[in-house]
């Protein structure tokens, strides 16, 4: 039996927010499970470790919360997402329904026409001048042109999706000081979500619909309908606008792999996912242990939250060669960013595409993509954001 190691290391403060690797070695290192004492709960950061944890759904359950936060002690601040914060089996029919309405094959039809939008943007963009902030004129724009039209809610009230989403992403964490600063406005921002999810509001054609439509056939209930539509609302554009920045900041000090993609811009949607495995826009997510679990030496107490480091488990030397290299020849597939298991991410498919278009529209073209300025970390409790990317377009 080796001694549970343990730091006293707050991994939601700003230092670790500003750049969490040199705290991802260290919890590697440290062993499979670590003892995080300032919340008393459990970390894992090791791929290993990572990814069975996150297919074992019986015994790490979501249903508690996937935040800090134990729902079953602890009022939520809104009602649990039917996907995320579930288990089976009550998870299992929203989740098969979204999943229907997010296939690839679903997506088809929206090919075209956001193929077409990337253009139109890019060339906007391009008619501006070399110097952009790629944050707001690219990673923010593209999700926001393509997205709420395709979910069907009006032109009304679309400012708030960010900082609705924002506020979601630090309330997984502890009640700090960026989820203190949210809280005046999130009343206000999740009745507006809310009143999106309603049938009257949204457009025929779109994807809330498509959710309505499955509630009259019957696949779900009228009452989970608006909360399967919240959940795209909630997760589908801050994470998308990270991933789209992660990938672009990624080929601004890639110059190699930029050109490699211009060469061949098939390798648009491996870049996307090599980019999610380096970058990992969503960091960290917890699980709730449903009894005694045991992983490695260490039996973690039933009851006890435990939190998983994404970012660090797809930086794992111990299961990638060479990790911090952004590397298009790698095969990426594999990395939890988009989590593992029952609970993988429903809308990979959404955010792939939208990579997709954006990338293939700038490799037509963009020769060079490089920093033209400093660049500025966006601090969130579960999101690895960028607030800032100053680019020259050549
Ligand atoms: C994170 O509301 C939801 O269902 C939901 C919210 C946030 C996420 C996922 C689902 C992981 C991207």
């Amino acid at each position: 039996m080796t001694l549970l190691p343990s730091t006293d290391v707050d991994p939601f403060g700003p230092e670790v927010l500003e750049d969490p690797r040199p705290f991802h070695a260290q919890l590697r290192d440290a062993g499979p499970v670590v003892h995080l004492t300032r919340y008393d709960t459990y970390a894992m950061a090791r791929y290993e470790h990572v990814h069975a944890a996150l297919v074992n759904w019986q015994g790490f359950q979501s249903g508690a919360g996937v935040g800090l936060s134990n729902f079953h002690t602890e009022k939520p601040w809104r009602p649990p997402s039917l996907l995320l914060e579930s288990d089976p089996p009550g998870h299992d029919a929203p989740r098969r329904v979204l999943g229907a309405i997010l296939s690839q094959r679903a997506l088809r039809r929206l090919r075209e026409q956001w193929f077409a939008a990337a253009e139109e943007l890019v060339d906007a963009v391009l008619a501006a001048g070399p110097e952009l902030d790629a944050v707001p004129a690219l990673a923010e724009a593209f999700p926001l042109r393509v997205f709420p039209d395709a979910v069907g809610i009006p032109d009304e009230g679309r400012e708030n999706l960010l900082p609705y989403g924002d506020f979601l992403f630090n309330a997984f964490g502890p009640r700090n000081e960026l989820m203190e600063a949210g809280l005046a406005d999130a009343g206000r921002l999740g009745a507006w979500v809310n009143e999106q999810c309603r049938r009257e509001v949204l457009a025929p054609g779109g994807f809330g619909a498509a959710i309505w439509a499955a509630a009259d056939r019957g696949d779900i209930t009228p009452g989970q309908a608006p909360l399967v539509v919240r959940s795209l609302l909630s997760a589908g554009v801050d994470t998308t606008v990270q991933g789209l920045g992660a990938v672009l900041h990624a080929f601004a000090t890639h110059p190699g792999q930029w050109r490699r993609l211009r060469a061949d811009p098939r390798l648009a949607r491996v870049a996307f996912d090599e980019a999610v495995r380096w970058a990992s826009p969503v960091q960290t997510f917890f699980r709730t242990a449903t009894t005694e679990v045991r992983v490695a030496d260490t039996v973690i107490p039933s009851g006890k939250k435990i939190l998983m480091f994404l970012g660090a488990a797809n930086r794992d030397p111990r299961r990638w060669a060479d990790p911090d290299a952004f590397d298009l020849a790698r095969d990426p597939s594999g990395h939890v960013g988009f989590g593992m298991g029952i609970h993988q991410c429903v809308g990979q498919h959404v955010a792939r595409l939208e990579s997709e278009a954006l990338l293939t529209a700038l490799a037509a073209r963009v020769e060079t993509i490089e920093l033209s300025g400093p660049t500025r970390r966006h601090h969130n409790n579960t999101m690895r954001a960028w607030a800032s990317l100053p680019m020259r377009l050549g």
